[in-house]
């Protein structure tokens, strides 16, 4: 299988982030991804090459042009303001309460903004997503590996797999989240639409609900968004991933959320993931966008599921046999050592290969 990987994900190095108001060491590292190339490459079947650059263009056509700015220059404003820190999370957020009975246009000028913590928080979400000084240029590279993905299945690959770092499924239209800068799966989704003029689907079967891509393709009846995850109401993002959220508009019924219990195995996993499947292929079309999380499995300090390898291998092979093109995307998975065989698992699955 053709895999795209850059090393420009290593210029995200944040260090910490906070939990409930603790600093504590960073999840989301480059050790992860690190783990993933390793174990692909000493796998053998894997051909990995870099991305191309796609610009910006297919990633203002998802994203709000204020969160793309906000993103390029932030690292730069921190120095100029004189916020001596390795990493910038924000502190204060625009809770909708504090907006009560106001108009849109005093809300635009608190977006506004000039001090950067203030713009950090207006763009966020949470107290867990870093910024450091190599962010911006490493979620470019994350969006490019994804697009370059993408390419490479409308070009005819059946399968593909784009190793992103950050991943991006909890960034929305105008928001940062959750580890996530840019939505890589649903800029890919979007510019594979363009490009071929087929409805897409996306399966998410990250350990946390993709807000982000819920959000972005809400109204929209070319794009079908399937998620399984740990319920929100015990687990983040917290206000979104509920059954009863279905789309409106020409998106009504195109958004299906499929919320676990704690616990959940391969077996109670793989039943649902044929519901999944289910809807996916009720749309025409002949591509899938997969949100790849290993943070589903067993040992994952994040998640509460139970998930194996052999889990991951036989849900690989299901999610290829719709006979569906494949763009595979890299999210989350926070068990370092056991990240690499995972991934392994799942796209030998996907290719038709054994699971060793
Ligand atoms: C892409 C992705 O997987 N993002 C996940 C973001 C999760 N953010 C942390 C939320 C707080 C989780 N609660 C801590 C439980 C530790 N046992
Ligand atoms: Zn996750």
């Amino acid at each position: 299988m053709r895999a795209v990987y850059s090393d420009r994900h290593l210029r995200h190095d944040v260090t910490h982030e906070t939990i409930l108001g603790e600093e504590i060491p960073a999840y989301e590292v480059a050790e992860r991804a690190e783990n993933i190339r390793k174990t692909l490459e000493a796998d053998g079947g894997f051909d990995i090459t870099g991305p191309t650059d796609h610009g910006l263009e297919p990633i203002l056509a998802v994203h709000d042009e204020g969160l793309v700015r906000f993103l390029e220059t932030c690292w730069f404003e921190v120095r100029r303001q004189g916020i001596e820190r390795k990493a910038l999370i924000p502190d204060t957020w625009p809770n909708p309460a504090m907006f009560d009975g106001m108009g849109a246009d005093a809300i635009d000028d608190l977006r506004a903004s000039a001090a950067i913590a203030g713009r950090a928080g207006w763009y966020g979400l949470d107290s867990s997503t870093p910024f450091v000084a190599g962010t911006y240029n490493a979620a470019r590279a994350s969006v490019d590996v994804a697009l370059t993905t993408a390419d490479l299945v409308v070009a005819g690959e059946h399968a593909a797999y784009g190793l992103c770092r950050p991943p991006g499924h909890h960034a929305a239209r105008a928001l940062y989240a959750g580890y996530c800068f840019f939505n890589n799966a649903a800029i890919a989704a979007e510019a594979i639409v363009r490009s071929t003029g087929e409805r897409v689907g996306i399966l998410d079967v990250d350990f946390h609900h993709g807000n982000g891509t819920q959000q972005i393709f809400w109204r929209r009846g070319d794009v079908r968004y399937v998620s399984l995850h740990g319920d929100p109401d015990r687990q983040y993002p917290y206000y979104l991933g509920r059954v009863g959220e279905t789309g409106e508009g020409e998106g009504t019924g195109e958004n299906l959320n499929l919320p676990l219990p704690a616990g959940t195995d391969d077996e109670a996993y793989l039943a649902v993931l044929d519901r999944a499947l289910e809807a996916l292929l009720e749309v025409p079309g002949s591509v899938i966008v997969v949100s790849l999380g290993f943070d589903t499995f067993t040992l994952d300090p994040l998640g509460d599921f139970s998930l194996t390898a052999e889990g991951y291998h036989e849900a690989g092979r299901r999610v290829a046999a719709t006979g569906r093109r494949l763009v595979i995307l890299q999210e989350g998975g926070y068990h370092r050592p056991s990240l690499g065989d995972n991934a392994r698992a799942w796209l030998r699955g996907a290719e038709g290969r054994p699971f060793a």
